[in-house]
């Protein structure tokens, strides 16, 4: 049985950016409902005593596993995305190694938000933009819908949900005007610089 994570944070920490009332659906309501269809699909199975990870690569690309790939990615993902915001009280930038791989594989750290933006904003549909480590260096990843770079083996260090319902409550449909609000004001580089070291 998988539970709801906790949140890093309070519900009016990332306000104004992100309202307590768009935490309430989007992780009260459609993060809880990934877990619960989860737990649904996998009683009973094998997989219901594996880790979110190893279901989520056991089952990858397989038609008739779509389901249990779907909702478990979902759950990981929006781990992943929470961890990836930082309370708009903590002020918090890229530094160290990190910083300079930013500026070696991007130019400049403006040229990172720009091109994190261009993605997240261009993302057809339903799905999310990635800050992934790719040996020594960065690259900017879209997936559609639940698809995750860890299921090919990808290295995320941040993640950004944009799903409708990541923003439309607070933003409507000025999904850019969320992505801006984000990569100026929440991202959590202390989680992106975890990542970064942890990966070899
Ligand atoms: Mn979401």
């Amino acid at each position: 049985m998988f539970t709801l994570s906790n949140l890093p944070f309070g519900p009016n920490a990332l306000e104004p950016y992100i309202s307590a009332r768009t935490l309430e659906f989007h992780y009260g309501k459609h993060h809880q409902a990934y877990v619960d269809n989860l737990n649904k699909l996998i009683a009973g199975t094998s997989w219901e005593s594996m880790s979110l990870e190893d279901i989520i690569k056991g089952v990858a690309g397989q038609a008739d596993q779509a389901a249990i790939f779907n909702n478990a990615a979902q759950v990981y993902n929006h781990d992943f995305f929470w961890q990836s915001l930082r309370p708009v009280s903590e002020t918090m930038a890229p530094q160290g190694k990190l910083l300079v791989a930013l500026e070696t594989s991007f130019g400049s750290l403006d040229k990172f938000y720009e091109e994190f933006k261009a993605a997240a904003l261009s993302q057809f549909g339903s799905g999310w933009a990635w800050l992934v480590k790719e040996g020594e260096g960065l690259k900017i990843v879209k997936t559609a819908n639940a698809d995750t770079p860890m299921a090919h083996d990808g290295q995320a260090l941040l993640a950004l949900d944009v799903w409708e319902h990541a923003y439309y409550l607070d933003y409507q449909n000025r999904r850019g005007d969320f992505i801006e609000a984000i990569i100026k004001n929440l991202l959590n580089w202390d989680f992106a610089n975890h990542n970064f070291e942890s990966y070899v």
